[in-house]
């Protein structure tokens, strides 16, 4: 529209100069002939009378010399007429000109001299008027007076306001007409054609048909849409010989790596890009308190950590809440931006929730009720019907989202976690040929923890709308199985793992997610060693044993159980005061929910008190650094820890676990798991515990720090291998390939 406007507006320009030009000229042509027509009457009239008041100056005749004026009162307009005697007195006057004797008007001296008749525009009272004076002689030429007639001139103007008024009628209808046809011109020659071309080019390009382009005609558009049908088609030529070039180094490469990923999504998703949905998006834009600048962060969470090289690693698009508060300065019309922001892989999609949705579907529905039923940790479940509503109406606001980005045929959707349990079911509603996979990232409980759900019924159903589910160990299916099977009319089928419900199957697979190795990347350890060496100076860690533990601060990461048995393993074993330190990074989380506010407090108040207790002088056992991490910045405290601390009490996976092991390039340091991860199946190397017995928990502190460096090295090497092997790029190659083996044509 803008470019439309650019066009148009030089051309009204234009137009409408010329056409006020034009008026200019023709109301002054006007003025000066209703003028002219003016003064002529005047003289006209004024000689008429000549010879009617030469009689009556000649006889000093008053009386007729008043009738002769008073004859103007009936005229119409403001007309008037005066008669003077030889020395300029006035002696007869329409009444209506009472006031005319007091004008001031010197050039009638110069009539009376040169007796020569005059015509002058004057001011009486409101109005303009015209006075024409005609000296009257007698035969010998002798003034013997003078005879005035005055004329209204004021209906000159209401001529000329009228001509202006039919003139700029004109020119604003030739305006609008000027800019509809330029409108409908632009859009039939230019905008139309353009539009077809362009929806042709995203079908053809997304393969969805083969026809022709549209533009029939041989102008510059037509040479336009064939070189446009010429890129379309190398982009399609060029695509399949990828994907037959992927689906050929795909047999032949074995450890999962992003390029694998990347040539497996060539080789099955084709043309098709993926759509992955989560409440949590990878990039937030937010304003720093401190300088009051805004900034990009990479939130803490599991998820974002999991699916953003996946989607690095495939393109597509990843739709999720628009949480940051300044999230809406760095969109576009859409509501999207590239990401990540210097080098642009994927497209975030940002969708906006008021607080009230925010409030009801993520920390109350969600975290307050979902969360706690999923988590084995002793934390009541809280579930309001208000939370409830605002949670379907969010799901259906994602539907929505999804469905206006959805390609016209078989679109492979990915939905994360259980903010979306209903998305699935809406999806498919809508689109019953979307082939849709959810990956729940936490627990799956037994049916009987899961039956207090009051929407139990619902969750289900909106779950089995999707194609594939995925959880991160065999259990947890195991679990989600039975829960079905239980409190839902379906055929669960034990030899497939799928449910069978209203003729729709849904297949239920362990899929274990994992890290991308990515820390543990060789270039980066100069920049690391240095960082390294700045951290320890600042809280005087040389010489010292390092314990670390990373976590988002959550009552299902054991941080006080950690916090206690730190306490009892330096109540135990003394002889480890001033030599062992334990630095604890937190990332606050979901801060208005009270339970995470209540924990905080614990959490500080704990930490003071073991410090307290321990603390000698310079040293204390646990430094508490409370604040949201960058994945750089953590590296170089997985890089030095001795000792890493993963204690959740409940956990789909933890990938804190799985990030300290693939960052220690040399094999060193030992790591402190909770048997109660998903990790755990996997990590069997590391010194599992029990977080919940405090006694066994400080016992195996002090077995990390006795272990011998070959013992360490062993266990370590181990656990990075199961890393490498079954990495994040496995994960998501796994599930891409259960996904695409679901399409039906
Ligand atoms: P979480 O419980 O969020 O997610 P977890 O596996 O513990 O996930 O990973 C947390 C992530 O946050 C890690 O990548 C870690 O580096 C990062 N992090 C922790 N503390 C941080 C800090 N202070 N600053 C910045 N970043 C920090 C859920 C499930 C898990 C599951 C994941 C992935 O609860 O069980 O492993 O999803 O599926």
């Amino acid at each position: 529209m803008r470019r439309v406007l650019l066009f148009i507006l030089p051309i009204l320009i234009i137009v409408s100069v010329a056409f006020t030009l034009f008026g200019f000229f023709q109301a002054r042509l006007e003025e000066e002939k209703l003028t002219d027509d003016l003064k002529r009457k005047a003289r006209t009239v004024a000689e008429s009378m000549e010879l009617s008041v030469k009689h009556v100056l000649l006889t000093n005749d008053l009386k007729n010399a008043n009738y002769l004026a008073e004859k103007f009162e009936t005229r119409e307009r403001l007309q008037g007429c005066a008669i003077y005697d030889k020395d300029g007195n006035i002696i007869a006057l329409t009444k209506r000109f009472a006031d005319w004797k007091e004008k001031d008007r010197p050039y009638i001296k110069d009539i009376i001299a040169n007796k020569i008749p005059r015509g002058e525009l004057e001011k009486f009272k409101d109005y303009q008027v015209y006075s024409y004076i005609l000296p009257v002689v007698d035969d010998e030429g002798q003034l013997l007076g003078m005879v005035e007639v005055i004329h209204d001139t004021s209906y000159v103007f209401a001529r000329l306001t009228e001509l202006w008024r039919r003139i700029s009628s004109t020119l604003i209808i030739l305006v609008i007409v000027i800019f509809v046809l330029s409108i409908l011109l632009h859009r039939q020659i230019f905008a139309l054609p353009i539009q077809r071309l362009t929806d042709w080019f995203k079908f053809f390009q997304r393969g969805e048909t083969d026809e022709a382009h549209p533009i029939r005609e041989k102008g510059d558009l037509g040479k336009l849409a064939s070189e446009v049908e010429q890129a379309a088609l190398s982009l399609r030529v060029a695509r399949r010989t990828i994907s037959d070039e992927a689906s050929a180094r795909l047999e032949k490469e074995e450890i999962w790596t992003e390029s694998k990923l990347k040539d497996l999504i060539r080789a099955k998703l084709g043309e098709k890009a993926l759509i992955v949905v989560s409440n949590r998006e990878p990039y937030m834009h937010v304003v720093d308190e401190a300088t009051g600048l805004e900034k990009c962060i990479r939130p803490a969470s599991g998820v974002v950590t999991a699916i953003h090289p996946v989607l690095c690693a495939c393109g597509g698009t990843w739709i999720a809440h628009g949480a940051g508060n300044a999230d809406k300065k760095f969109v576009n019309s859409k509501d999207k931006l590239g990401v990540p922001p210097k080098d642009i892989r994927y497209i975030l999609k940002r969708v906006w929730l008021n607080k009230e949705e925010e409030d009801g579907y993520y920390y109350g529905f969600s975290n307050e009720g979902l969360w706690p039923l999923c988590h084995n940790t002793h934390t009541r479940p809280i579930f309001r019907e208000l939370d409830w509503q605002a949670y379907k109406k969010v799901n259906q606001k994602f539907a929505d989202s999804v469905l206006e980005e959805l390609p016209a045929k078989h679109p492979f959707v990915f939905i994360q976690d259980y903010h979306f349990t209903l998305l699935g079911k809406m999806i498919k509603e809508k689109r019953p040929d979307a082939i849709i996979a959810l990956f729940w990232h936490i627990p799956w409980p037994t049916p009987e923890a899961f039956s207090i759900c009051p929407y139990r019924k619902e969750i289900l159903e909106g779950i089995l709308g999707c194609d594939l589910i995925g959880f991160h160990v065999q259990n947890h299916c195991n679990n989600f199985l039975d829960t079905v099977n239980r409190l839902l009319e379906s055929r669960v089928d034990i030899e497939k793992f799928s449910i069978v419900r209203s003729e729709k199957e849904t297949f239920v697979r362990a899929f274990p997610i994992s890290v991308n190795g990515h820390l543990s990347k060789d270039v980066k350890e100069s920049s690391v060693k240095q960082e390294i060496d700045k951290i320890k100076k600042e809280f005087d860690l040389e010489g010292k044993t390092i314990g670390l533990g990373v976590d988002r601060i959550d009552y299902t990461k054991g941080i006080v159980e950690r916090v206690l048995a730190i306490d009892r393993f330096l109540e135990k074993y003394p002889q480890y005061k001033k030599k062992f330190v334990f630095l604890q990074l937190a990332a606050p989380s979901r801060v208005h929910i009270k339970r995470y506010h209540d924990l905080m407090a614990e959490i500080d108040e704990l930490i003071e008190k073991t410090n307290w207790k321990h603390s000698d002088s310079s040293w204390k056992p646990i430094i508490y650094l409370k604040r949201h991490f960058s994945l750089d910045e953590i590296e170089p405290f997985y890089k030095m820890a001795d000792l890493c601390i993963v204690s959740s009490l409940h956990d789909g996976m933890n990938l804190v676990a799985k990030e300290y092991v693939a960052t220690k390039s040399d094999s060193s340091g030992v790591l402190i798991l909770s048997q109660f991860t998903g990790a755990a199946r996997e990590l069997t190397e590391a010194i599992q515990v029990n977080p919940y017995s405090i006694e066994e928990f400080a016992d195996s502190i002090k077995l990390a720090l006795q272990m011998p460096p070959d013992e360490k090295t062993r266990r370590m090497e181990k656990m990075r291998k199961v890393i490498s092997e079954n990495n994040v790029y496995r994960w998501a190659g796994n599930i891409i390939t259960e996904l695409t083996a679901l399409r039906k044509v």
